[in-house]
């Protein structure tokens, strides 16, 4: 197979035999960035239509997901970043309930090349442990991510709650991942929330909202 189909490939079949040959090879003639969006996130979205459609076995998707996952550690010393730095802090989380990460931690290493401290808490965070986090690192943002169809609904409850805490004007929310859509966010979430709500489709729009929100 052509280098470009190996690696999706490598991502579909969840081999990890090779890969970082292979990730350094691509790397010769393209950048990191170019490598992730076109190649290993069109495996992933593979990844997905065939568990979706029942053709792949969760087990399978563990090996496409942690082969991703390394597949991202090796680009990720070859990304863009800046020699800014304090431009604000944002505390990123899974949202309760859900286990998905990649994109989470995509965001994670986008913004935080690119001069933002992020607090990255990790998977299955309740709202009281985001709240916390804001607090204690005097954060700008929050982030929220969830992939689920019913993550979106925690995250309905996660701005009613900040709201009921008092602290929703506070903190500009920004929140992501597939079961999303921006109508969703910026119209019916936006309409019951006092602060500002944000949508973004993927991490380089999350980037461009923390810079508006900073600005
Ligand atoms: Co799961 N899973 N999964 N899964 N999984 C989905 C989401 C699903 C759509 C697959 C499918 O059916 N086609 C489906 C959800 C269906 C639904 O809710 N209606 C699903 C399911 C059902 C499940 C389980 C329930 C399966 C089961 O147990 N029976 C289970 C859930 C467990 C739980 O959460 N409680 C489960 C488990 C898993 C694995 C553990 C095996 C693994 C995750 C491993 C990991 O993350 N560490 C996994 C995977 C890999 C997927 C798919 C195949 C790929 C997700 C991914 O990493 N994509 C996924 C299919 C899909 O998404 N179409 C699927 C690549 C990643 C870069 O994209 O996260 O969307 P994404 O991030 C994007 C943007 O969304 C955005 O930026 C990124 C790009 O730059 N973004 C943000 C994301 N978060 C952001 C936050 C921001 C800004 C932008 O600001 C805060």
């Amino acid at each position: 197979l052509p280098l470009n189909e190996r690696l999706r490939q490598r991502i579909i079949d969840g081999d990890t035999n090779g890969l970082t040959d292979d990730l350094d090879e691509a790397l010769r003639t393209r950048g990191a960035l170019d490598i992730l969006n076109s190649d290993l996130l069109e495996g992933m979205k593979t990844v997905g239509e065939l568990f979706g459609s029942g053709q792949m076995q969760l087990p399978f998707v563990l090996q496409s997901a942690e082969t991703m996952k390394r597949a991202v550690a090796h680009l990720e010393p070859h990304m863009d970043s800046t020699d800014e730095a304090g431009k604000g802090t944002l505390v990123l989380a899974t949202v309760k309930g859900d286990v998905h990460d990649i994109g989470k931690n995509l965001v994670d290493i986008i913004v935080s090349n690119n001069g933002y401290t992020v607090v990255n808490l990790g998977i299955k965070q309740p709202i009281s442990a985001i709240v916390e986090a804001v607090k204690q690192n005097h954060a700008d943002a929050i982030g929220m991510s969830g992939l689920l169809v019913k993550s979106t609904m925690v995250m309905k409850d996660n701005l009613a709650e900040l709201d009921r805490l008092g602290v929703g004007k506070d903190f500009p929310v920004m929140l992501g991942g597939a079961a999303l859509t921006r109508t969703f966010v910026e119209d019916d979430l936006q309409r019951d929330f006092s602060g500002q709500v944000r949508y973004a489709k993927d991490a380089f729009e999350g980037l461009s909202l923390m810079d508006s929100v900073m600005a």
